[in-house]
């Protein structure tokens, strides 16, 4: 990490798994807050020995979503664990968990009691569903979320079924949506010296990013139909919004469309944008100067009718171009538009590496893998990543610094407490 270190002198208790709850606590600790994974003995997050490739190291779902962490293992169901707890949430700044519901209660850490032990505890959690839901007692997965927030009914193809997308929606997202809340309630606290609960669910974070699907329902519900879908003006609409293909989700229209090497290659595409003042260089990109003025192509309203027709037009101009040289030719005339990337691409982007948005780390089991690195850029912190811990890596340092004897801690193990 090079420059400050925000987040420094925030200690985080971190008592999640999976994905949505680690995504959260990763970021904390990129930006240099101490983050103490709790991890059940033996075991661990569930995501450790899922999807492995090497099978005695930590698998990469787990790697990449637990860096710069130190790792605590402690059962919290033990009399002596519960202990163990109780002083490092004495200590500590924040509680991030994403639990079943109900389950940090079952354990005994009520919100109550926690505010017993440290007034200024900050309490984040990740569940399916908001306090007081229908569904609030649901477990919930990233798919789940994304079908109960608004993203599976409005993306894929008109014909087909709802479609979950390949971005972590429901998991990622939401702890994305989580660090926002926590960072609030720090200095929130800076005002009132009390921590509080903040709590975001997967619903409600898919659904804040379907926001303009939202939009959508009342425009449609006014109108009875959406012009910048590919159902207008040829198709029919009901009183849903439709799954919109590849359609531009605002007022540009846009489409993904074929390059050279299609027939082979599964990305050999661009996604290419028509905004509408733009109409001008995108007719000489193409070579059409004719329909700069033509009344029949000169507004997206007279557009609207043919757009695929012009999509046809624009992917004919693009056979004989790679995906590359196509873009190369179209950000001249500043024209919105991006090849299609694969992951095997994105892990090779050089512009990438050098951000820092994919970083390479060694393990010392696994050996080296790529990750990603902070999205977020600053102008004075380079959150240097470093490899997640193995199971109970800090376990003697994390209760030491907790002023247990070497002796005692020696008796935690034994007893498997920890
Ligand atoms: N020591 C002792 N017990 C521990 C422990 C520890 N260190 N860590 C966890 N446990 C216990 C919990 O107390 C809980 O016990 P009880 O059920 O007896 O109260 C138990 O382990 C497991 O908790 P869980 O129900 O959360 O786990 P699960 O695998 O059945 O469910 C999930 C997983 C993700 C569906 C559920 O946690 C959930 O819905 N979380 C909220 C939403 C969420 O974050 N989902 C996204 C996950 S990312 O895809």
């Amino acid at each position: 990490m090079s420059g400050i270190k925000p987040l420094k002198g925030i200690k985080v208790i971190d008592f999640t798994h999976v994905q949505a709850g680690p995504a959260c606590t990763q970021l904390m600790a990129w930006f240099g807050a101490d983050v103490i994974k709790v991890e059940r003995p033996g075991s661990g997050d569930v995501t450790r020995t899922q999807l492995r490739d090497i099978p005695e190291a930590d698998a990469l779902y787990f790697t990449m979503l637990n860096s710069n962490k130190r790792s605590l293992t402690l059962d919290t169901k033990t009399q002596q664990g519960k202990e163990v707890l109780e002083k490092l949430i004495k200590e500590s700044d924040v509680l991030v968990e994403n639990f079943a519901p109900g389950a940090l209660d079952r354990m005994g850490f009520t919100w109550e009691r926690i505010q017993e032990l440290n007034p200024k505890m900050i309490v984040a959690s990740v569940k399916g569903f908001s306090d007081g839901h229908h569904y609030e007692d649901l477990k919930v997965y990233e798919n789940v979320a994304q079908c109960a927030g608004g993203a599976a009914s409005t993306t894929g193809w008109w014909d087909g079924p709802p479609t979950v997308s390949g971005a972590a929606l429901g998991d990622s997202n939401t702890g994305m949506h989580l660090a926002i809340g926590i960072l609030t309630a720090i200095i929130g606290r800076q005002q009132t010296g009390k921590g509080q609960r903040v709590s975001c669910s997967m619903q409600d974070a898919v659904l804040n990013l379907c926001r303009v699907k939202l939009r959508d329902q009342q425009r449609l519900d006014r109108l009875g139909f959406l012009e910048e879908y590919p159902q207008y003006p040829h198709g029919k609409f009901s009183d849903v919004v439709p799954r919109g293909g590849n359609a531009g989700g605002g007022g540009q229209p846009g489409w993904v469309l074929k390059c050279k090497g299609w027939e082979t290659d599964p990305n050999a595409y661009i996604y290419f944008t028509i905004q509408g003042h733009a109409w001008e260089p995108i007719c000489r990109a193409l070579g059409k100067p004719e329909w700069i003025e033509d009344p029949a192509y000169n507004t997206p309203r007279a557009r609207q009718d043919k757009i695929f027709d012009i999509f046809a037009f624009i992917e004919n101009w693009l056979s004989e171009k790679t995906k590359y040289e196509a873009v190369d030719i179209l950000r001249k005339f500043d024209i919105p538009c991006s090849p299609v990337l694969s992951m095997k691409e994105i892990a090779a982007d050089p512009s990438l590496r050098a951000s820092g948005s994919i970083v390479e780390v060694d393990h010392k089991v696994y050996g080296k893998y790529l990750t990603v690195g902070s999205p977020i850029k600053f102008s004075d912190l380079k959150p240097e990543i470093t490899a997640a811990p193995l199971l109970g890596e800090h376990t003697d340092q994390v209760l030491a610094e907790l002023g247990y004897s070497q002796d005692q801690i020696k008796s935690m193990h034994e007893g498997k407490v920890v």
